[in-house]
C-alpha cells in the first residue's frame, strides 16, 4: 500500500507543479470573470481550464480513481459523494477572488482520500512559489522545510484567521461580523488571506494560531487539513465535535488547549452540506 501511495504522491506533485505554471501565467493577464452562487462567488476561465487539465492527467494514469473537482460540481450542481475508493479532490484555484484582483494568495489544492481519510495533501501557491505538502504520518513541509504549528495555549495571546466568504445572505453576513467582533474582543487580532487552503497552511507554518470558516467546501480544505494536522495542529467542527468532511465548516488551531476555547466565543452557522 505504501508504494501505491508513493506513486499517487509523485503524480500529485507533478500535477500541482503543472497547474501552478498555468495559474502563474494567467495571474498577470486579463481575466474573464463569471459568477456562481452569489455576485461574490467568482469563477474564471483559468479555474475551468486548470481543472480540466488536471482531471485529464489524473484519469490518464488512474482511470478507476474517483474525482471531485470544484468546477465540475459547480457546472453539474451534483451532490458530492465521498466513497472508500481512492479519491482526488481538487480546487483548481482556491482564492479566486484574490486571483481576479491580483492578490498573491492564490493556490492549487489537491487532496487524496482513501477510505474517506486524507492521505495526501498538496497546496501550491504558485505566485509566492510555496509548495506545501503532507502525507499521512510523515509530517508537513513547505518547499521541503518541515512545518511545526505554534505552541500557543491561551486564546488571549492568539492570532485568528477568519473569512467573509462569498455568501451574501444578510443573516449569514451578520453572524460572520459578530464572530469577527468576538475574535477581536478575545484575541490579538484576526487576518483574512482569502484562501481556505492557504489559511490552513498558515496555521501549519505558525503564521497564525487558529482558523475558522463557515461556508467552505471539501475541495477548499481537504489538503490543508492534512497539512495542518501533520504540522501538529488540531482540526474539528466549529462547535467542537469531530470534523465532518461534507458539512461545509471547520475550525483548526495550533494546540488542543487552544481549540477548545474557541467554540464558546462563536455564533455557529449551518451552511448545509456538499
Ligand atoms: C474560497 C475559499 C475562501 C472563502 C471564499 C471562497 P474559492 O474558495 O477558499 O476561504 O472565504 O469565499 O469559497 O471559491 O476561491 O475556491
Amino acid at each position: 500500500p505504501d508504494k501505491e501511495v508513493q506513486a499517487i504522491y509523485d503524480l500529485a506533485l507533478e500535477v500541482a507543479r503543472k497547474a501552478g505554471v498555468l495559474i502563474r501565467e494567467a495571474f498577470v493577464k486579463e481575466k474573464s470573470v463569471e459568477t456562481k452562487d452569489s455576485e461574490a462567488d467568482l469563477v474564471t476561465e483559468t479555474d475551468q481550464a486548470v481543472e480540466k487539465f488536471v482531471h485529464d492527467m489524473i484519469k490518464a494514469k488512474y482511470p478507476d480513481h474517483k474525482f471531485i473537482g470544484e468546477e465540475t460540481f459547480a457546472e453539474t450542481g451534483q451532490k458530492c459523494e465521498l466513497t472508500d475508493e481512492p479519491t482526488w479532490i481538487i480546487d483548481p484555484i482556491d482564492g479566486t477572488t484574490n486571483f481576479v484582483h491580483r492578490v498573491q494568495e492564490v493556490s492549487f489544492s489537491l487532496g487524496v482520500t482513501i477510505n474517506k481519510k486524507p492521505v495526501i495533501g498538496i497546496v501550491y501557491a504558485p505566485v509566492k512559489e510555496e509548495m506545501f505538502t503532507a502525507r499521512l504520518g510523515q509530517g508537513a513541509f513547505c518547499n521541503d522545510q518541515r512545518l511545526k504549528a505554534n505552541s500557543i495555549t491561551e486564546l488571549k495571546k492568539s492570532l485568528g484567521i477568519v473569512e467573509g466568504g462569498s455568501a451574501r445572505d444578510p443573516a449569514v453576513v451578520q453572524d460572520k461580523i459578530t464572530n469577527i467582533h468576538s475574535i477581536l474582543k478575545n484575541c490579538h487580532g484576526f487576518r483574512a488571506y482569502g484562501s481556505c487552503a492557504i489559511n490552513l497552511c498558515h496555521v501549519a507554518a505558525g503564521r497564525g494560531d487558529f482558523y475558522v470558516e463557515y461556508g467552505v467546501h471539501i475541495w477548499d480544505f481537504i489538503a490543508g487539513v492534512l497539512i495542518a494536522q501533520e504540522a501538529g495542529a488540531s482540526v474539528c467542527d466549529p462547535e467542537g465535535g469531530e470534523l465532518s468532511l461534507l458539512r461545509r465548516r471547520l475550525l483548526c488551531a495550533c494546540t488542543p488547549e487552544l481549540i477548545v476555547q474557541i467554540p464558546p466565543i462563536l455564533t455557529h452557522l449551518d451552511m448545509g452540506s456538499d
